[in-house]
């Protein structure tokens, strides 16, 4: 269900450190259908610090749980699976946008909205989970140079 690009440019608050170097930019959550009781969100992430790091889970606090899914295709059909722990080295990005990996987020406390800014939550193995703004937009951003 894609509507009209309605280009929303919201720019998103600076990168935040946390979790030992992580930055992650650019996280955006699509608006559902109405209705529906799951949503996907994307990010991209990358390791700012000296040591490689890894990314155990995501989550957030407007949803009652959340997951990260990478997209196979399988027989021709695209097909999500669970994405397992992500390790990103030093200067290693993680990009999770539409058709790759995303965020699969379910039963939201109420039906995300474009305006809204919700929060979206990376846990790693080592240091503070790093929480970034989560704008609701209808489609994905315009990219943005690095
Ligand atoms: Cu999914």
């Amino acid at each position: 269900m894609r509507s009209v690009c309605m280009v929303l440019i919201l720019l998103v608050n600076g990168a935040a450190l946390a979790c030992d170097g992580l930055v992650v930019e650019h996280a955006w959550l699509r608006q559902p259908p109405p209705g529906s009781d799951v949503a996907a969100a994307y990010f991209d992430a990358r390791n700012d610090g000296a040591a490689t790091l890894t990314i155990t889970a995501v989550g957030s606090p407007d949803f009652k749980s959340a997951m990260l899914h990478a997209t196979h295709v399988v027989d021709g059909r695209a097909v999500m699976r669970p994405q397992g722990d992500i390790e990103l080295a030093p200067g290693a990005h993680f990009v999770a946008a539409p058709g790759g990996a995303h965020v699969m987020l379910f039963e939201p406390a109420k039906p995300p909205t474009v305006g809204d800014t919700l929060t979206l939550q990376l846990d790693c193995r080592a240091g503070e989970p790093l929480r970034v703004a989560l704008p609701v937009l209808r489609d994905a951003p315009r990219a943005t140079p690095p």
